[in-house]
């Protein structure tokens, strides 16, 4: 069963995120991602996000580019944490996103990575961080890749 779900606006977006899932099998955490975006799909964002927690999901990590609802309106269904991820696919190169996503108002938070490919690997450790609260595997799994980061 997967511990996080990745959702992407586009299929486009994929590509920011190949490093991101790379990593989360190194770690061996199972994930699921799916592409749907908050203007064009706004009925199937609002049936994943709303059953994403009675599927046995944890923790949700959204990549979007241009005016990035999707992080916002994903934690507007579901109380589940959600991390966002500007994506630079506009002519604003992620700027436009990342004030998106980091200006959530108050009462319906998102957490937000940095712009791009850097901050799609952050998002998924950073759900490895949350998950190691509870997952005792996944937190000798993250430790060790921390580890094995201040060898190099
Ligand atoms: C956003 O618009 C997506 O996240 C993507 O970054 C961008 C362009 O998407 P496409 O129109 O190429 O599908 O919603």
């Amino acid at each position: 069963m997967p511990h996080i779900g990745i959702v992407l606006g586009s299929k486009s977006d994929e590509p920011y995120f190949q490093e991101a899932l790379r990593t989360l099998e190194e770690l061996g955490i199972e994930y699921e991602l799916q592409f749907l975006s908050a203007h064009r799909h706004p009925d199937k964002v609002r049936e994943y996000a709303s059953k994403a927690a009675t599927r046995g999901i944890e923790v949700l990590i959204a990549g979007a580019g241009g005016a990035a609802a999707l992080p916002g309106v994903l934690a507007s269904w579901t109380s589940l944490p959600v991390i966002g991820v500007p994506l630079p696919t506009s002519e604003l190169k992620g700027l436009d996103s990342l004030y998106a996503i980091v200006q959530m108002p108050p009462g319906v938070p998102v957490a937000c990575m940095s712009i791009g490919a850097w901050g799609a690997r952050n998002a998924v450790l950073f759900a490895a961080q949350i998950l190691s609260l509870k997952h005792d595997s996944i937190r000798k799994a993250y430790e060790a890749y921390r580890a094995a980061q201040r060898e190099r």
